[in-house]
């Protein structure tokens, strides 16, 4: 029998929902930071084996938004949860079940999927705090599976994938199997050169930036060259983004050119620009044209 379906990543910022999805695809295809709000987009992967083919959802956190992009990176998180065969809701070791995850599980109440308890980074939290946790939260919700793992460290991961087949239903092939994502390559890179910059910026600076490519050609030789501007919400962070004789930017620009390298098995030039656009976060038409729509 072959299964299939929909699995939504769903959780609140922060708790390793594309670091779980790269590891279940293991392959780099949503952006990863120590900081909260990095995903941004509902990133679609598909996983084929011999008998299932799992689509994961990798979804934005959800959160109190506090702009415009806030809410359109909830309402495509929620979304998700319209047509959906089995959710992982994420959390992290906490104990106490906070008003953030509470609000999740109510939206999550009442679908008539499967909701698996996922409980991430267990590698940094003793036993103890985490069979605590797990003992709360299933007073909570009414979980299918209640299982606990390390997305770092691919701990019971395996078990996870297991879990999942078992709860699917019968299904079709959606997608092709040598298709692994519904990502376009553009955007896989754009997302590359934000992931750098949240990575060597700090505070606000990283949370304002949106990337733009401006061209992306594949020349003779098979080289890449890609040109893109990182658009900043202030002048004040334009100068950081730049840095101390350009040297951020460059950080940022040879961080990124190693993973487009990587992702795209050729050698890339990189030039990246910086602009303002005063408030873009708040300004509808703007979100739409960089692609926030
Ligand atoms: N120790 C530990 N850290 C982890 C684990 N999984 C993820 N992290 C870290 O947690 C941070 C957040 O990971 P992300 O995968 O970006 O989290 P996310 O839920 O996608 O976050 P948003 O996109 O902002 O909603 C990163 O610094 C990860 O390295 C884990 O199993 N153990
Ligand atoms: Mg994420």
């Amino acid at each position: 029998m072959f299964k299939s379906g929909f699995v939504t990543i769903i959780g609140r910022p922060n708790v390793g929902k594309s670091t779980l999805m790269n590891h279940l695809m293991g392959e780099k295809l949503s952006i990863v930071s120590n900081r909260p709000q990095t995903t941004r987009n509902n990133i679609q992967t598909i996983l084929t084996k011999e008998n299932y083919q799992i689509v994961f959802v990798d979804t934005p956190g959800i959160h109190k938004p506090r702009h415009k992009l806030g809410e359109y990176m909830v309402k495509v998180a929620q979304e998700t949860l319209r047509e959906v065969d089995l959710v992982l809701f994420l959390t992290n070791p906490e104990v106490e079940v906070g008003k953030g995850d509470q609000y999740i599980l109510e939206q999550l109440r009442g679908k008539g999927v499967p909701v698996f308890l996922v409980l991430n980074k267990i590698d940094e939290n003793t036993e103890e705090r985490v069979a605590a946790t797990l003992k709360n939260y299933a007073e909570h919700f009414d979980f299918t599976e209640v299982i606990p793992i390390s997305a770092i460290k691919g701990k019971n991961t395996d078990r996870l994938v297991d879990l999942m087949v078992k709860h699917l239903p019968e299904g079709p092939k959606f997608y092709p199997e040598d298709m692994i994502t519904d990502q376009q390559e553009r955007f896989i890179i754009s997302e590359t050169i934000r992931e750098k910059a949240l990575k060597l910026l700090s505070q606000e600076v990283p949370h304002g930036i949106a990337v733009e490519i401006i061209t992306m050609k594949k020349d003779e030789k098979d080289i890449y060259n890609i040109e893109a501007t990182l658009l900043c919400e202030k002048d004040s962070h334009k100068g950081i983004i730049i840095g101390k004789g350009g040297e951020t930017l460059k950080k940022i620009s040879t961080y990124a050119r190693q993973d487009m390298e990587k992702f795209l098995g050729a050698k890339v030039y990189l030039k990246l620009w910086v602009k303002v656009k005063k408030e873009w976060r708040d300004n509808v038409s703007l979100l739409r044209e960089l692609g926030y729509k």
